[in-house]
């Protein structure tokens, strides 16, 4: 039986139905007079704003790992992260993520009330699977091909959904043997992580073999550059590509929707939830 539940800390995720995490936004630049206050504030009410749409959880990251971005050091991330998400587990009743892949952010975010873990290096750096271990929280295992650095330069598969698949198992497996059990884990195809458009919707189309593995999808499609190149939409216009690709990925089996705009996320999510019970009866 699939893992119908997540346990989030003190938080239960029930994923019978799809559910949307929304991105959270503390890039240090749009804020850079007000220092930590004033965008731990701004974190909030745009957190806050997220979960009246309808947002299970909110998705908060200090690393920008955006195609060629900058790397950042660990207390660059901790003061990027840690005032926003106390103000929001002080705040909102909702699951808390951290997008990290450093062991130090993910046990401090865990002691200040994070729920989850999303790590778009699927714990490989040192220290990580140990560190999210210790915290009990789930994780999400998420495929990369090369760095945030040069992953967009040549990406090369001979069967992208048997490679992605292959790689996320033996980090299932080394997860289950460090300590971290099958049912704190979910499973994202890293879309935009070293694909190109043919990789991106080969795995669009193959999340159905992906979800064999029996753990939760995430799927995080949200205007990203393929949807640019397909529809010919700048970042900004991207809205309608980005909820027809999270509608298309939760029919395919995805649980989690990372998205950045939740409300119509949401409304889209309702209606193919409403459509589950008449399918299969048409034979
Ligand atoms: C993801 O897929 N993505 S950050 C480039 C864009 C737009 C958006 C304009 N963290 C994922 O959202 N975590 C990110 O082009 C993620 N899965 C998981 N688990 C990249 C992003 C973006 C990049």
């Amino acid at each position: 039986m699939m893992t119908e539940t997540l346990q989030c800390a003190a938080r239960t995720l029930t994923l019978s139905a799809p559910v949307v995490m929304g991105v959270l936004n503390v890039t240090p630049d749009s804020f850079s007079d007000g220092g930590q206050y004033i965008n731990a504030e701004a974190a909030l009410r745009q957190a806050s704003a997220m979960v009246d749409a309808g947002a299970a959880i909110i998705d908060i990251g200090g690393e920008s790992t955006r195609p060629g971005a900058a790397q950042v050091s660990v207390q660059q991330e901790l003061d990027r992260v840690m005032p926003a998400l106390e103000r929001i587990a002080a705040e909102l009743e909702v699951v808390i993520s951290v997008d990290t892949s450093t062991p130090e952010v993910m046990t401090t975010a865990a002691a200040a009330g994070a729920g989850m873990i999303n790590d778009v290096r699927a714990l490989l750096r040192p220290g990580a699977l140990a560190a999210a271990a210790t915290t009990g929280l789930p994780v999400c295992l998420m495929h990369m091909q090369g760095d945030p650095q040069s992953m967009q330069q040549a990406p090369t598969y001979q069967d992208v959904v048997v490679e992605v698949m292959a790689f996320l198992q033996q980090r299932i497996d080394a997860c289950v043997r460090g300590g971290i059990p099958l049912h704190r884990l979910v499973l994202d195809p890293g879309f935009g992580f070293g694909k190109n458009d043919a990789h991106n919707l080969a795995l669009l189309s193959g999340l159905p073999r992906l979800a064999q593995a029996g753990l939760p999808l995430l799927a995080g499609l949200s205007r990203k550059s393929m949807i640019g190149r397909l529809t010919g939409r700048p970042v900004d216009q991207r809205l309608i590509g980005s909820v027809a690709l999270a509608l298309l990925a939760a029919e395919r089996g995805a649980s989690i929707l990372r998205v950045h705009d939740v409300a119509e996320t949401v409304d889209a999510l309702r209606l193919l939830q409403a459509l589950r019970p008449y399918e299969d009866t048409n034979g």
